[in-house]
């Protein structure tokens, strides 16, 4: 008998070990692999709106009383009782719903702090609207693993809480009642990227739309189209099409510019360069180009901006000239009411702050915020700096973590690589130094190049060396990336206020430096005495007494100060003060500025350009 239970064991074991490989490479199987660029141009059906939910912590609709994966009978199928004697003991149509997009954890009081699964279903029509055309269900971001199920099959899976994905479901879908099922798991995981250890709050759901892109069989997947790198006349593109036959032909249009060039398609691709003198785009002029692409029947249109990014020396240099950035931090956190941002105004909200406060440049912090965000910040005027969770403690040693966040960088540079407006991709925030953590960064930092060489590579570095008096950076981190990014926290984390102005600082790379964080907490409203913490004064202290480190560091070349808007974080306990907020906002969740801001508006005002 002993035997027996432990022979079944061993198959139990050996069963869920397959069966997490294979999710494993499931999910990776469409590694790297192109996918729809610009979907706001694109013929679509939104699936936004009420979804019907199951919340399910033991994940009993996916594993039977063995744990192992249910083939059938698991909540995927959406079964209803069929005669009275049934017994199905789950139902998605009741009055448990949630809206997409959106996070739980604000819209239902039970899942504030909720960590695990939750089932969502959507039943909808399938509406043609092409002849012969090719369905996309596409995803704009789901926290965290994704596992989708269409009419009772498993259709794909996604890991990874701030990217978008797609899944083929050309010819899968019925006329009427499909039924969309999608496990969302928000666990957090020492494995994942982020690994268990956050200053933010693990929104769980299907935080970002849902649509269903209808393009003919015949489409342009994904283009890129940019100036030269070090060219100001020179356009470059790349197109890559789907069920395209060699030798048919694309045109790219930019009439305003007089350009109306044909290229022909050879294995669904084709580069190009055309000549042209567009003006460039600036914070002060963010000047955006329509550009039209046409492939047979299929047409994409984009507002497309040309600048060119690079470094000299300790300087960042847009369009040829050496440029300040004056920058806030974000997260994507909704004003007014708190939770993920989930509409273009609450993005727009954002960014009017930063723009009030005398911003030309923004930290979205520190994962991918939405594309609606991007591309508002681009027609704005926003320099930007985007990242991918691999913050503090990840586990750098881990060839698994190592391929999620690559995968991680890859969405994030497919859907943005158009967006004039970024000019720094992130690596990493804060990591620990030590030598898995330089092999994994430096990985990184290699394949962002090979994805996309036309920007800069940075990193937010915590660690400096030296004394109380004296700050060095001397990272090695720094050798693979163009710019380097400094969270210091000094005032706050660190020392007095006043001890700030006296601080010097070091750098042992001939490399640009921003300062990618800085700052301190307050309540808003809550005013006393400079020396005393979490009161406006306080925080003003801290901005005052950095902006004078700040002015005596030569290389510095830029500051995103932490941050626009008080955010939540499960990390904040004092309930007299945080109340699970992070409280370093110049602005409090209730959108009301605080004294510091101020200050920092007054320090960019000063600053020329
Ligand atoms: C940091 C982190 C940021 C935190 C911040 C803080 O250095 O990069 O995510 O929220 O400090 O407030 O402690």
């Amino acid at each position: 008998m002993k035997k027996i239970l432990q022979y079944t064991k061993t198959i139990c074991l050996i069963g869920l070990l397959f069966f997490s490989l294979n999710i494993y490479s499931q999910s990776n199987k469409e590694a790297n692999s192109p996918f729809i660029q610009n979907i706001d141009s694109r013929e679509r059906t939104s699936l936004n709106g009420l979804w019907q939910i199951i919340i399910d912590p033991l994940e009993n609709g996916y594993y039977n009383h063995r744990l192992l994966p249910r083939e059938k009978s698991g909540f995927f199928a959406n079964r209803k009782m069929e005669s009275p004697s049934d017994l199905i003991e789950y139902d998605f149509d009741t009055d448990y719903q949630l809206n997409v997009p959106g996070d739980w954890n604000t819209q239902m009081e039970k899942l504030y702090y909720y960590e695990g699964t939750v089932w969502y279903k959507k039943t909808f029509d399938y509406i043609q609207k092409l002849e012969k055309e090719q369905v996309y269900l596409y995803f704009e971001a789901v926290n965290y693993d994704a596992k989708i199920y269409l009419n009772g099959k498993m259709i794909g899976s996604h890991i990874g809480g701030y990217t978008p994905f797609q899944i083929d479901v050309s010819g899968k879908l019925l006329k009427e009642d499909n039924h969309l099922v999608v496990k969302v798991d928000n666990k957090r995981k020492r494995e994942a990227i982020p690994t268990v250890n956050t200053d933010w709050w693990n929104y769980g759901g299907i935080t970002r739309s849902v649509h269903l892109i209808h393009v003919p069989k015949q489409h342009i997947l994904d283009y890129t189209i940019g100036l030269k790198k070090g060219s100001k006349n020179e356009i470059n593109g790349h197109i890559e099409t789907k069920n395209g036959v060699n030798g048919e032909k694309a045109t790219i249009t930019i009439p305003e510019l007089g350009i109306n060039k044909e290229v022909v398609i050879k294995n669904n691709s084709t580069n190009f360069t055309i000549k042209a003198n567009p003006e460039l785009w600036h914070p002060k002029h963010p000047k955006l180009y329509d550009v039209k692409i046409c492939f047979k029947s299929d047409t994409i249109t984009d507002k497309i901006g040309f600048r060119t990014i690079a470094t000299q020396g300790s300087k960042i240099i847009l369009n040829g000239e050496a440029i300040f950035l004056k920058g806030i931090s974000i997260h994507e956190e909704a004003p007014f009411k708190t939770g993920r941002v989930a509409t273009k105004e609450e993005c727009i909200t954002l960014l009017k702050w930063a723009k009030d406060l005398g911003c030309n440049f923004i930290r979205l912090a520190h994962y991918p915020h939405s594309e609606s965000m991007v591309k508002e910040a681009e027609k704005m005027g926003f320099l930007i700096w985007s990242e991918i969770p691999v913050y503090w403690t990840v586990l750098f040693d881990n060839p698994v973590t190592y391929d999620n966040a690559e995968q991680q960088l890859f969405e994030m540079i497919s859907r943005d690589k158009n967006r004039a407006a970024i000019i720094l991709w992130s690596i990493a925030n804060e990591t620990p130094e030590g030598n898995d953590r330089l092999d994994f960064l430096s990985k990184l930092s290699k394949k962002t190049r090979q994805l996309d060489d036309s920007r800069l590579i940075t990193a937010a570095l915590d660690t400096q060396t030296g004394s109380k008096n004296e700050k060095i950076i001397e990272d090695k981190l720094g050798n693979y990336v163009d710019v380097i990014g400094i969270n210091s926290y000094c005032g706050w984390y660190s020392g007095a206020p006043e001890s700030c102005n006296t601080l010097r600082w070091k750098n042992h790379f001939n490399k640009p430096m921003i300062m990618s964080e800085l700052g301190g907490g307050a309540l808003q409203g809550l005013h006393g005495e400079p020396n005393q913490r979490w009161t406006e004064e306080y925080q003003e202290a801290v901005y005052i007494n950095n902006i004078e480190m700040l002015r005596n560091i030569d290389f510095l070349s830029g500051v995103s100060p932490w941050i626009l808007m008080d955010f939540r974080s499960p990390r904040r306990h004092l309930r007299r003060v945080q109340k699970d907020f992070n409280r370093k906002g110049l602005i409090s969740e209730q959108g009301i500025p605080k004294k510091a801001f101020y200050t920092l508006q007054e320090y960019y005002k000063n600053e020329n350009n």
